[in-house]
C-alpha cells in the first residue's frame, strides 16, 4: 500500500538551473540587498501580474501588516477576525492598539459586515478583515461602513494573491492590502510578503518605513524597520511569477475532483467557486458535522493522519482564544458564535500543484471509508 506522506502544502520552486544563472549575475555584480535589480524587477513585475498600481515587498507578511498600521498612524480599537492565522491579531497589538473581535459570516469565513457597526466606539480607528482562503470579503460593503465612520481599512490578504473580482484585483480594496509570500502560499519567495498601495507618494513613504526610515543618506522620516527584500529571493520570486498560472490551474483541477468526490458525502460541507471570482485555490477547507458524518472533526484529522495524509486545522483554535487574547471583550465565545462553530469543524485537506492522481484519491478515500 502507498503510504506516503502527503502534506496540506508543499512550495513552488523554480527551476534550479535558471536560478542558479540569476545567482551567477548576483554575485558578479555584488549587490546583494538594499533595493537591487531583481527586487525592482520583481516589484515591477507583481504589480503587473496583479493588477495593481503599486508593491512594495517585504520580508514576510508579519511586517506588512505592522507597517500598514504604523503608516497609516492607526490608534486605539481596530475591529478585526478573530478566523485566521495569529499574525494578523499580533500586528495589531505590536502598534499598541486593542483588537476587537467581531463575528464572520458563514458563507465566506470572513469578516460579517452585517455584524462591524455594532462593534465600532470613538475609540476606533480602522478595520483589518481577512480574505480568509484567498476568498474575498465584502469589500463594497465594508467600504460603506468605513466611509461612514472616518475609518481606515487595513485588508490581510494572504491568502489572496492573484483573486480577482469582476476581472479587478481584490488587492486594490481599501486603503492597503498585505501579501504574505511565504513557502506555504500559492505564490512564494521562501520567506516574502508585500504591501499594495494605490499612490506613489504611499509608495514612497512605506519603502521608507521598511528602510528604518531613510529617505537619504543622512535623513530619517518616521521609525522604520527593517523589511528590505535581498536579491536571491527576489530573483527566485520573479522565476516562480512564471509559475504560478500553471500552479493554480493545477490546484483548481484539485479542488474540481475533491468537490465532485465529497459533494453527496453526509455532514461534509465544503466552499464552490463564487461567480465573477477568480479563485487561487490557496486552500481546500471542508466542515464536519460530526452527527451528519458519525465521526469528528478530529477523529477525522487523526484517521488521516494515521495514513499519512496530513490535513490542517486552519483556524482552530480561534486567535481570540489565545491566553494572550483571551481577556478581551470581544473574545467571549458568545460573541462569535459563528467563529466557533467553524474553527471546530474545519479541516484543511491537501492542497497544492503537485498532488497526482493517487494523492487525491487516498484523501477521498480516508475521508469516504
Ligand atoms: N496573515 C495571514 C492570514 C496568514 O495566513 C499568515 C501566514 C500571515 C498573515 C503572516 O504571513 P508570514 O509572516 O508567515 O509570511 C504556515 C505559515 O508559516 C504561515 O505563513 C501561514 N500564514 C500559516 C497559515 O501557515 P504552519 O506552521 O502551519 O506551516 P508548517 O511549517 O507546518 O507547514 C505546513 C506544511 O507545508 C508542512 O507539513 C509541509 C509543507 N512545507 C512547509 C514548509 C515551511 C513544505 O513542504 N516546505 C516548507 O518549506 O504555518
Amino acid at each position: 500500500m502507498d503510504n506516503k506522506l502527503i502534506t496540506v502544502t508543499s512550495p513552488l520552486l523554480p527551476d534550479l538551473g535558471e536560478f542558479n544563472e540569476l545567482l551567477k549575475q548576483i554575485w558578479s555584480s555584488k549587490r546583494i540587498t538594499n533595493n537591487g535589480q531583481f527586487h525592482k524587477q520583481l516589484e515591477h513585475d507583481l504589480a503587473e501580474y496583479l493588477g495593481v498600481p503599486y508593491v512594495s515587498l517585504f520580508t514576510n507578511g508579519t511586517l506588512p501588516l505592522l507597517t500598514a498600521l504604523q503608516a497609516l498612524r492607526i490608534t486605539g480599537e481596530v475591529i478585526t477576525t478573530p478566523y485566521s492565522f495569529v499574525a494578523t491579531t499580533h500586528s495589531i497589538w505590536w502598534n499598541g492598539c486593542k483588537p476587537v473581535f467581531v463575528d464572520i459570516d458563514p458563507a465566506t469565513g470572513n469578516l460579517d459586515p452585517n455584524k462591524i457597526e455594532a462593534a465600532i466606539t470613538p475609540r476606533t480607528t480602522a478595520i483589518m478583515p481577512v480574505h480568509v482562503y484567498g476568498t474575498p470579503c465584502d469589500t463594497k460593503y465594508i467600504q460603506e461602513i468605513a466611509d461612514k465612520y472616518g475609518l481606515k481599512i487595513i485588508y490581510d490578504a494572504a491568502h489572496a494573491f492573484g483573486v480577482n473580482v469582476d476581472c479587478k484585483s481584490i488587492l486594490n480594496a481599501g486603503d492597503l492590502s498585505t501579501l504574505s509570500f511565504h513557502a506555504t502560499k500559492v505564490y512564494n519567495t521562501i520567506e516574502g510578503g508585500a504591501m499594495i498601495m494605490r499612490d506613489e507618494q504611499t509608495k514612497k513613504r512605506i519603502d521608507y518605513l521598511k528602510n528604518f526610515g531613510f529617505a537619504g543618506e543622512t535623513t530619517v522620516v518616521g521609525p522604520g524597520i527593517n523589511s528590505k527584500v535581498d536579491e536571491m529571493r527576489s530573483a527566485y520570486g520573479i522565476l516562480n511569477l512564471r509559475l504560478v498560472d500553471a500552479a493554480i490551474d493545477a490546484r483548481h483541477k484539485v479542488a474540481t475532483k475533491y468537490r465532485e468526490a465529497l459533494r453527496r458525502v453526509e455532514g461534509i460541507t465544503f466552499y464552490d467557486d463564487m461567480k465573477g471570482i477568480r479563485h487561487n485555490y490557496s486552500y481546500f477547507p471542508i466542515f464536519i458535522d460530526a452527527e451528519k458524518y458519525g465521526i469528528t472533526r478530529d477523529n477525522l484529522y487523526m484517521k488521516m493522519k494515521s495514513v499519512n495524509v496530513l490535513g490542517r486545522r486552519y483556524f482552530y483554535p480561534l486567535i481570540s482564544e489565545f491566553s494572550t487574547y483571551r481577556g478581551l471583550e470581544s473574545s467571549d465565545p458568545k460573541n462569535l458564535p459563528i467563529a466557533h462553530k467553524m474553527a471546530e469543524s474545519v479541516i484543511c485537506l491537501p492542497m497544492h500543484h503537485e498532488l497526482s492522481e493517487n494523492d487525491i484519491q487516498r484523501t477521498i478515500d480516508c475521508i469516504l471509508k
